[in-house]
């Protein structure tokens, strides 16, 4: 039998500065390391920006009184570092404050909840050319620092703090698949700029307990979970070699403070170890967060990679089906794909039942409660002569994960709540406008922001009965 969602379950909705906000060098803000890398040709979707992006700086009352529509619970948003610190550190934009203050009381006139995560990827691009951004100690004060700011001034409004988002995404992608800034392709490299964000990530924790802050704090992790193709043996043992390899190397030092012994000696073997430097393993066990964030979109299936098999591979970033390319870590595992699942438009695999299994692993191996802080469907949407939007296909896909959530606090999973992604259509990194999420159609697409009006999707007015009901319907 289900048990039902508890009464206090924050159903709501996310989306990231850079990818709804635009006003990319309006009100004082410095430019982040985003706003530059949209500009190297090449590196984006018929080279989309987000300049303008949706316009959420400017239309966010209007924004606001549509999830108030909704009945949304919660709203999970991201604050632009450099919107706050036009330099990274130093002085303070007021101006930049006083936006997401706005932002804050107009969500809670409203009774919807701010969620705010501190980081999602756009750190400001004075301290890349600074010292490197992430690949320097500096960054962990200063990210330290920027949090305090931003604790002190929202603190009694803001409950629930998201610190770093998917930050085995932006690192991987950052510093190994060059797709995201600085754009290179270095493990040495990129192994010490993720030391210094679990780094950064504990010691603002730590901050948020020693000031008081009310509230829990915790990362946003992609996490996907692994499946052997079968049960050989030699596949049984790559996707646990994938699962210790791309999720537990990141949540077990969240949690526990230690990177996992059999990836850290691998580390070493090839040369790419980090330093751990007196005091580091001390901190990182003083950031211990309240919750798991988890951003769920798919599994992983995986197979035996033999070592002169498959290393990095291309995604799919047109939305042309079955674009992707196989991909790996020579000796350990390579993808593969899942018979039983259905594939999007950009081949990201269907399954609800995942979600399900991935909560599960996640509350035994850490006995915290979780919160998806993502989910959701990219897929064409159509605006019919009607104005309307029949995303049936969203639907089918929030219920089924929906309904997996529920199955999950059925097995006895503590879950703070369910934030899909995203509420209005907005920028997809790589992808463009095209590949649409949203509860709320944005009429733009990559080269033309036309009027930016919102139109409503079936998929709102489903979300709406959802939360009204307390479940999936
Ligand atoms: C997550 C990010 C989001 C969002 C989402 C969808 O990794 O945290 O910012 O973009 O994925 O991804 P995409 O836009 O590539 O389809």
């Amino acid at each position: 039998r289900l048990s039902p969602f508890p009464a206090d379950f924050l159903w709501g909705s996310a989306s990231a500065a850079y990818q709804v906000e635009g006003a990319w060098d309006q009100g004082g803000k410095g430019p982040s390391v985003w706003d530059n890398f949209v500009r190297i040709p090449g590196k984006t979707f018929k080279e989309t920006t987000g300049d303008v992006a949706v316009d959420h700086y400017h239309k966010y009352k209007e924004d606001v009184a549509l999830m108030a529509e909704q009945g949304l619970k919660a709203y999970r948003f991201s604050i632009a570092w450099s919107r706050i610190l036009p330099e990274g550190s130093g002085a303070v934009n007021e101006e930049g404050l006083r936006f997401y203050e706005n932002l804050i009381d107009e969500l809670l006139a409203h009774q919807i909840e701010p969620v705010v995560t501190l980081y999602h990827w756009d750190i400001p691009q004075a301290l890349q050319d600074q010292y490197g951004g992430w690949e320097s100690r500096q960054v962990i004060a200063d990210f330290t620092n920027y949090a305090t700011l931003v604790f002190n001034r929202f603190k009694g409004k803001v409950k629930h703090w998201v610190t770093l988002n998917e930050q085995n995404v932006f690192i991987s992608h950052g510093y190994m698949l060059a797709t995201h800034p600085p754009g290179v392709s270095d493990p040495k490299r990129m192994y010490a700029a993720n030391h210094h964000a679990n780094l950064a990530n504990a010691s603002a924790i730590k901050a948020f307990r020693e000031l008081g802050v009310p509230g829990k704090i915790g990362p946003s992790f992609a996490y996907g979970p692994n499946y052997a193709i079968d049960s050989k043996p030699e596949n049984v043992l790559a996707a646990l070699n994938a699962e210790e390899y791309n999720a537990n190397f990141w949540m077990d030092v969240y949690m526990w403070g230690e990177y996992p012994k059999a990836v850290f000696t691998w580390l070493e073997e090839q040369g790419w170890a980090p330093d751990i430097l007196p005091g580091d393993t001390e901190l990182l066990k003083q950031g211990a967060p309240d919750f798991m964030g988890l951003n769920y979109y798919q599994t992983a299936t995986n197979a035996f990679n033999p070592i002169d098999g498959v290393g990095l591979g291309k995604m799919n970033t047109t939305g042309e089906k079955g674009t992707t390319e196989e991909q790996g870590i020579p000796g350990l595992f390579k993808n593969a794909a899942n018979p039983y699942l259905e594939k999007t438009n950009w081949d990201w695999e269907i399954d609800p039942t995942g979600l399900r299994i991935g909560l599960r692993r996640i509350a035994s191996r850490y006995r915290v409660p979780v919160f998806i802080t993502e989910n959701g469907l990219g897929e064409y949407d159509k605006l019919t002569a009607e104005s309307e939007i029949h995303d049936d296909y969203r639907i089918d896909y929030l219920r089924r994960h929906a309904l997996a959530i529920q199955e999950a606090i059925s097995d006895g999973v503590e879950m703070i709540g369910y934030c899909t992604w995203s509420f209005t259509d907005l920028l997809s990194w790589l992808n463009g406008y095209q590949k649409r999420y949203g509860f709320v159609f944005v009429d733009r697409d990559e080269a033309d922001e036309k009027d930016l009006k919102r139109y409503k999707k079936d998929s709102f007015y489903w979300y709406k009965k959802t939360i009204a009901a307390n479940g999936a319907n």
